[in-house]
């Protein structure tokens, strides 16, 4: 099938699910293209089966704003009738499926006819979709999309609630390539980020204010009163400088160590012993299961998606949110010992592997196939 996916091409959770399903259905032999405004983050291997088309949007200074979304559905008619396109999958409502929407009916007009699948991941949701400004066009693309999917039974529900849905909404929970991991984890150099005795905590986020960073430095300070470790932050956003005063004036700076945006995620994942999340709200939680699958145990908020991955108690804990002391009480009960430290770390690979892409691609196979039996 050719499949052309639209997603945000940075280093957040949706355009990284969309670039790795991308990728896995390449493998398996059909056709993608990826359309959006620059190559997408983890998007290396461009080849006869993988494309990318950038959407270009010239400046005019009449304009205050620029009109992205006349620029994207432009490019995916003719991207569609270039490459004979037949499936849209756009990820994140807006103005993905705003814009797809508009496609399709240009397309339409021509006599083309092309279904498509809107992926909700979140905070399109949550946090920006259910603004006033932006919820009747939000509601209509979710309606006017042949199939709907949103990553988490939470999502789901929370879209459910917030707009007026009249579509089925799959669940189709986020995945991870298990064949990409490095099972023996031989080229771990952990010696380049801490001594021996120290625990290594790593949190890695987009640094926005849901992401509660100044939770994760409190969180730190009261694991590192008791025991020795190091936090890494990896990562880039509005709340780094906050969290860099925060480690300074907890008299904490000498112990974290911010990496910035970084493609060495798995090398990080690697040599860490326990992942921070005490996020506001998380659809999902990409994330934590990134570093569940390098047998990361998780200390979390219990909001959102976040249960659907992290089962409490058994591949790490969770909270409520804003509760560091339960937070970092359960991080200690973690890290008390090397042996139960351990069962952790098995718990949570083992869990992580359910996510496994292999379980998760037929579902959208299924889904594709669903699409074009309702258009
Ligand atoms: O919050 C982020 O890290 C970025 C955001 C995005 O839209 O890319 O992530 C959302 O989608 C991810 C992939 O489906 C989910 O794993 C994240 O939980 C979700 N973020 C929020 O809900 C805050």
């Amino acid at each position: 099938m050719k499949i052309a996916i639209v997603c945000y091409p940075t280093f957040g959770g949706s355009g990284v699910v969309a670039t790795e399903l991308g990728i896995a259905l390449a493998n398996r032999g059909h056709e993608i293209h990826f359309v959006t405004y620059r190559q997408p983050v983890r998007l290396e291997l461009l080849n006869e089966r993988i494309h990318f088309h950038e959407v270009n949007v010239p400046e005019y200074p009449l304009f205050k704003y620029q009109p992205y979304e006349l620029a994207l559905s432009s490019k995916l008619v003719d991207t569609v009738k270039f490459f004979g396109i037949e499936m849209l999958h756009v990820h994140y409502a807006i103005p993905h499926a705003y814009a797809g929407y508009m496609a399709k009916k240009m397309l339409e007009e021509e006599g083309i006819y092309i279904p498509m699948v809107t992926t909700l991941h979140g905070t399109d949701i949550t946090l920006v979709g259910k603004h006033p400004f932006y919820k009747p066009a939000v509601t209509f693309s979710i309606n006017k999309s042949e199939v709907v999917t949103s990553v988490s039974e939470n999502l789901k529900q929370s879209t459910l609630d917030l707009f007026h849905i009249k579509k089925e909404i799959n669940v189709v929970p986020n995945f991870i390539d298990k064949s990409n991991y490095n099972a023996d984890y031989t080229d771990c150099q952990r010696s380049l980020m801490a001594n021996d005795d120290e625990r290594i905590i790593t949190h890695i986020s987009n640094f926005r204010k849901v992401k509660r960073i100044p939770d994760v430095v409190q969180i730190f300070k009261k694991i590192v009163d008791v025991t020795a470790a190091k936090l890494i932050m990896v990562g880039e956003g509005p709340e780094k400088a906050k969290a860099e005063q925060l480690a300074e004036d907890l008299g904490i700076k000498d112990k974290v160590v911010f990496l910035g945006n970084s493609n060495e995620v798995d090398r990080i994942l690697c040599f860490t012993d326990l992942f921070l999340l005490p996020s506001e709200t998380e659809s999902f939680g990409l994330a934590a299961l990134e570093a569940m699958m390098h047998r990361v145990p998780v200390i979390s908020s219990n909001t959102g998606g976040i249960p659907e991955v992290n089962v409490d108690g058994v591949t790490g804990y969770m909270s409520n949110v804003g509760d560091v002391d339960s937070m970092a009480f359960n991080a200690l009960k973690i890290l008390k010992d090397d042996e139960t430290l351990n069962t952790f770390k098995d718990n949570a690979e083992k869990e992580a592997h359910k996510f496994d892409i292999v379980n998760i691609l037929p579902l959208y196979e299924n889904i594709y196939q669903e699409a074009f039996k309702k258009y």
